[in-house]
């Protein structure tokens, strides 16, 4: 029970290969009052070595009686840095590529190191990103948005006309329909970072589409369909029915309280709450209002879902309910026996998460699992769950119910709908085993 990261519970990356060690942190184990007996009970269970740490505590570690530099003398001024940043000691955590994925590395993704997230929000430094033909910071000044097509009148709006319209500020999601896609085939990836981390979560603020709209004057009966344009050069065009737009979706600079990041789109960008990423296109400039679907390459050859009988789907936009269990997970090592908090993020595009069930023996038995507040429509939402690990063999679920009665299905149940040579919309349960004696935990399939 020596270092820092040890005395949290769970270690971390022990015996990873090379190129990096998968995961670089553990979970903080969240001791919360109310837990007080259950976690009492637990320690006893577990006995040996978190007891003696906490002896070690109390009968006086050199950590607690030798007062440190930073509690002797004088720290660093304000304003040092300008803009804040994590402290060095998180310097592990990273947005990662997954190497070889893609010929490019302007056209790829990077994962966001789920297993390190506490609560709901993405920090802006770590939104997974995805990008089809690199990434721009874009001059606001010089930014254009024209909305066209079938309205009464056209307009171009600069970044200050419409940062002068009413705005709001919603908690989604964002996911990559492509996020959890190696896992059609036989591929198990070592860690939730590279299984789940195309997955975001915050708070946006813009303008809604609607108000564009009423601005430019659409006849719903006549413009039904809405095509949004980016302003790279990798053409991403995306329709969205007139329903939706009317609905919920913004035109938004904001992100967790600050301008978009340019890795996400700044300055303008579409949020399309529930509906997968591509379609929440970046550096967004052009809206055209027609009375058809748009048919454009990455709605016909691109994200699509070929099914078992060789027919594709298209269209398939909306993020079905998932969940996954965070900590622990592939790549983490369980220190010793005793009480875990077992912790994870569940989804929908359909709105609320009604409940998720945690397993640790596979699937046989469930209970259910704390959702903590907020529980907001289209958003991830965090749920908690007592273990104590006994140092056998275990392999850790999670299934997340919504707010429509949709159960997440078992990877089997998927594969037998959908087939195995799909790539996107996978939206199966994850097991994570933990190995006997050893706590080491990894991907497995269970079917
Ligand atoms: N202009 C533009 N918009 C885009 C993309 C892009 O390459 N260019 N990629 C799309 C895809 S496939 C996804 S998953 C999301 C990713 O958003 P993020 O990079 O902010 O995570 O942006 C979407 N919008
Ligand atoms: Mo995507």
């Amino acid at each position: 029970m020596g270092s820092d990261s040890e005395r949290r519970g769970v270690r971390v990356g022990r015996v990873r290969p090379a190129p990096e060690n998968f995961v670089e942190r553990g979970e903080k184990p969240h001791a919360n009052r109310a837990r007080r007996g259950f976690m009492a009970g637990a320690m006893a269970l577990g006995a040996g070595a978190v007891g003696s740490a906490a002896a070690r505590a109390a009968g006086g570690e050199d950590a607690i009686l030798k007062l440190p530099e930073h509690g002797t003398s004088l720290g660093q001024p304000v304003a040092a840095r300008g803009y804040g940043q994590p402290s060095r000691y998180e310097r592990g955590l990273q947005r990662r590529e997954s190497p070889g994925l893609t010929r490019v590395p302007a056209s790829s993704v990077s994962f966001a190191p789920l297993q390190g997230f506490f609560g709901i929000i993405t920090p802006n430094g770590l939104h997974f990103e995805r990008h089809h033909q690199g990434w721009w910071d874009i001059d606001p000044a010089g930014h254009r948005l024209m909305v066209n097509g079938l309205v009464r009148e056209a307009r171009v709006f600069t970044m200050d006309d419409l940062q002068r319209l009413p705005s709001v500020s919603r908690i989604h999601f964002i996911e990559c329909s492509a996020n959890t896609g190696m896992e059609w085939g036989r591929v198990a990836v070592p860690t939730v970072q590279y299984s789940h981390g195309m997955l975001s979560c915050c708070e946006f603020t813009g303008a809604k589409l609607s108000t564009l709209l009423d601005m430019c004057g659409v006849d719903p009966k006549q413009g039904r369909y809405v095509l949004a344009e980016g302003a790279d050069g990798s053409s991403m065009t995306r329709t969205i029915a007139i329903e939706r737009a009317l609905d919920d979706v913004l035109v938004a600079w904001g992100m967790n309280g600050e301008m978009l990041r340019p890795e996400n789109g700044y300055p303008l960008r579409l949020v399309v709450p529930g509906v997968q990423g591509v379609s929440w296109v970046k550096y967004l400039r052009r809206l055209e209002v027609g009375d058809t679907p748009y048919y454009a390459k990455d709605e016909v050859l691109q994200y699509v879902d070929l099914m078992p009988d060789g027919m594709h789907r298209q269209f398939t936009s909306i993020q079905e309910c998932k969940s996954v269990i965070t900590s622990p997970s592939g790549g983490q090592v369980l220190l010793d026996r005793g009480y875990y908090n077992v912790t994870g993020l569940a989804w929908s595009g359909r709105g609320k998460i009604m409940r998720v069930d945690v397993s640790t023996d596979g699937g046989r038995n469930w209970r259910s699992a704390r959702l903590e507040p907020p529980v907001l429509p289209k958003a991830l939402t965090r749920f908690n769950f007592d273990w104590v690990w006994d140092g056998g063999p275990a392999i850790l679920q999670s299934r997340a119910i919504d707010q429509t009665g949709y159960v997440q299905p078992k990877l089997n149940q998927l594969r037998e709908v959908r087939g195995t040579r799909s790539v996107y919309h996978n939206n199966a349960i994850q097991s994570w085993k933990v190995a006997a004696e050893t706590g080491e935990v990894s991907n497995v399939h269970v079917y």
